[in-house]
């Protein structure tokens, strides 16, 4: 076992105390970050006793500890995979040089960028989060919501560690800088724009967990195979949290799908928008919403043709997603890969540098990672007889960044006018009324065991507990 050092002030394994200078820097702003955790980490809920987990050790199996603990006093801490011993650079043009243990000096400017982007996300998703704790379906939910907070707070962590570790005093700055923009704050906020919009309802909730956290996973999968190999060892311990987060987005849509299906057969409906008379989520607006998160979360993976992307492969900084397992020479030169764009009124394919095409490649394996799910969210449905099917949209539709942004299409990738898009807009995004009705379905269930009737009780509980355990203690 990888031991984790938690008598220093900051849990560590990466011997924080033979480096007394990153250590003082690191607890300089310990307590810069407590402060924006009390500010906009989650509402009135610093008292509450949470049943969370803290990592014990970084080896796969058995990492986890859970206990009762005060959201304040949990222990945020450096954790990095265990080293391999002889990694090499897998890709781009130092493939094959032994990994690196320090920043390129060439390659930083690069790298801290990729670092701060990623740290941004962390803190920014908390701030989106932070008023949900008020309406929680269930104590279950609840504490899931409290977990996947507390673990974005040491995403931040694992960045600001690299930041201060190895990027000197610009690093440090970065680190500040990290709790001074906010999300949505419109002087200073969060670098990506998905992360500048409140999640302000559980139905949002646990599309973001299913979506917005899909892309956390690709993104850092493609850093973890940087050759940066600090970097890349941090992401690979995040992934292993991140996988809980994704567990909370699918299986809070599957509860949620299955109890509109639930509905609809107790009450005999035929027709799904009737399930809000019955106070459930129906699937159209169901659908609404995935086609809404499911495409801000494509631009997440920046343009379809990158210069930058392709800079950071044949650097060795970034590669792709599984890298090490794909079956082709790592270097890219010369090889190609289809990216779609639009030609007048048509989506069309053509064949480009495989080497600018390294976000397009990662947002298809985005996608097809993403459908897996639905399959199962469709299987429910089915299951139970009922004549729907979710969908993912088209990559095209209500895009903000690549070529896609230029134009307006359907769902299905039909490219339309902007009067035709206006006029039927309402059909394919939630509209203001589509939100005030999920709002009206927001109602606290704060009895231990019991849920909000328009999501079915989980399966089994949190570590073996019950599913009517006393996951959240409010003081
Ligand atoms: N919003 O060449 P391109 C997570 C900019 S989520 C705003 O394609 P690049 C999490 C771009 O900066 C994972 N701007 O860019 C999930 C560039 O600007 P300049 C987060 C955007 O750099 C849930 C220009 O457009 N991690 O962990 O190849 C909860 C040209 O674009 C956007 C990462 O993102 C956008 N969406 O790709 C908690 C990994 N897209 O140079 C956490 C690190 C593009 O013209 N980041 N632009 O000024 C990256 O790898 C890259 O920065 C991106 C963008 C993939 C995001």
């Amino acid at each position: 076992m990888v031991g984790i050092n938690y008598s220093d002030k900051i849990p560590n394994n990466v011997n924080l105390d033979e480096d007394p200078r990153l250590q003082r820097a690191l607890e300089a702003w310990q307590p810069k970050f407590l402060d924006w955790w009390k500010e906009l980490g989650p509402h009135n809920a610093m008292q509450h006793d949470v049943y969370l987990r803290t990592a014990v050790s970084v080896e796969p199996s058995g990492w986890a500890h859970f206990d009762y603990v005060k959201m304040p006093e949990y222990r945020w801490g450096i954790f990095l995979a265990p080293a391999e011993n002889g990694r090499k650079v897998n890709f781009g043009k130092h493939k094959g040089e032994a990994a690196w243990q320090q920043v390129p000096g060439e390659y930083r400017s690069e790298l801290r960028r990729l670092i701060v982007t990623q740290g941004d996300t962390e803190p920014a998703s908390v701030e989106q989060q932070r008023k949900l704790g008020l309406t929680a379906p269930s104590l279950y939910d609840l504490r899931n919501l409290y977990q996947v907070n507390v673990e974005e707070g040491r995403h931040l962590w694992a960045m600001v560690y690299l930041l201060h570790a190895y990027f000197g005093r610009d690093g440090r700055e970065e680190a500040e800088a990290m709790l001074e923009r906010h999300a949505g704050n419109p002087d200073k906020p969060r670098i990506l724009q998905a992360f500048n919009v409140d999640t302000t309802d559980w139905l949002s909730f646990h599309l973001f967990t299913y979506f917005q956290d899909r892309d956390g996973k690709f993104q850092l999968a493609a850093l973890s195979e940087s050759g940066f190999d600090p970097l890349s060892r941090t992401c690979r311990f995040m992934l292993t949290e991140e996988a809980h987060h994704l567990f909370v987005g699918e299986s809070g849509i599957t509860r949620i799908v299955q109890r509109t299906c639930e509905i609809m057969k107790e009450n005999k409906l035929s027709d799904p928008s009737d399930v809000r008379r019955f106070g459930g989520v129906d699937l159209p607006t169901l659908q609404k919403y995935i086609n809404f998160h499911y495409s801000i979360c494509l631009d997440l993976f920046g343009q379809e043709l990158s210069t930058n992307a392709a800079t950071y492969y044949t650097m060795g900084i970034k590669g792709r997603y599984g890298e090490t397992k794909i079956n082709d020479d790592h270097v890219l030169e010369g090889a190609t890969y289809r990216v779609p764009s639009v030609q007048g009124e048509k989506i069309i394919e053509s064949d480009e540098p495989a080497l600018n095409a390294i976000n397009q490649r990662l947002r298809e394996d985005y996608a097809t990672d993403s459908q897996r799910g639905m399959d199962g969210f469709n299987k429910i449905i089915r299951d139970h007889g009922i004549d729907f099917v979710l969908t993912l949209p088209n990559r095209s539709f209500h895009r903000n960044i690549g070529p896609f942004a230029q134009v307006r299409t359907t769902p299905t990738g039909q490219v339309i006018s902007q009067a035709e898009w206006d006029k039927r807009v309402s059909g394919w995004l939630p509209t203001e009324a589509d939100k005030a009705y999920v709002h009206s379905l927001m109602k606290p269930v704060t009895e231990i065991g019991k849920f909000a009737n328009y999501i079915a009780p989980p399966a089994r509980g949190i570590n073996r507990q019950p599913v009517d355990f006393e996951y959240v203690k409010f003081h």
